[in-house]
């Protein structure tokens, strides 16, 4: 069963002015699916690994073997991460935009401090990322909060931690519009955070 490419949950414009229609063809149609590609080939080789959810061959990314391990680690964790990016954006007022309520609001209060601060917090784990990587929100092996950002591709799921909430700093994820404003890009994005689906999985993960 190979893996598939999924659906945008909204248009390619849908997260305009913040994040523009031609950056979210490019980054759906061209970027993330070749990291679905580049999975399935490197799976081919692998039956029984084909058969697991991506999710599995991260999280226990020892037992995948060392000939395809580093291109699962790069496109699986590509897959996996984007999977998870276009579901935690939606577009403003539809979703999109605010601030996290209820139980996931309590956890960032107590972890953070409140939302300004797991904002700050996040801007700087995205802004500091030399070169191309990720910011997270996750859910660590003790079922507390965390932030902070990996290089390249790699996913939180491989050191045992449920991402929640992910933002993709790649210039592939901004450059068109922001070029070299990454910051810029950051402040845009939270306009379109959907909070209610990273509580979904903030209640899921803990
Ligand atoms: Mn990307």
């Amino acid at each position: 069963m190979a893996h598939v490419l999924p659906d945008l949950p909204y248009d390619f414009a849908a997260l305009e002015p913040y994040i523009d229609e031609q950056t979210m063809r490019l980054h759906h149609g061209k970027h993330h699916a070749a990291y679905v590609n580049n999975l399935n080939g490197a799976l081919a080789a692998y039956p029984e690994l084909a058969a697991k959810t991506i999710e599995h061959l991260l999280t226990k990314i020892d037992a995948v073997p060392a000939d395809i391990r580093q291109t699962v680690i790069n496109n699986g964790g590509g897959h996996a991460n984007h999977d998870l990016f276009w579901t935690i954006m939606a577009p403003p007022g539809k979703g999109g935009g605010g601030e996290p309520a209820g139980k996931l609001a309590e956890a960032i209060q107590s972890t953070f401090g409140g939302f300004a601060k797991l904002k700050e917090t996040l801007n700087k784990a995205a802004t500091s990322r030399f070169g191309s990587g990720w910011a997270w929100l996750v859910v660590d092996d003790k079922r507390k909060l965390q932030v902070y950002s990996t290089a390249n591709q790699d996913s939180p799921l491989m050191q045992g931690h449920t991402p929640i909430l992910g933002l993709d700093v790649w210039e592939h994820a901004y450059y068109l519009k922001y070029q070299n404003r990454r910051p810029d890009y950051i402040d845009a994005w939270w306009n379109v955070v959907k909070w209610p689906a990273v509580a979904e999985r903030f209640a899921k993960a803990s």
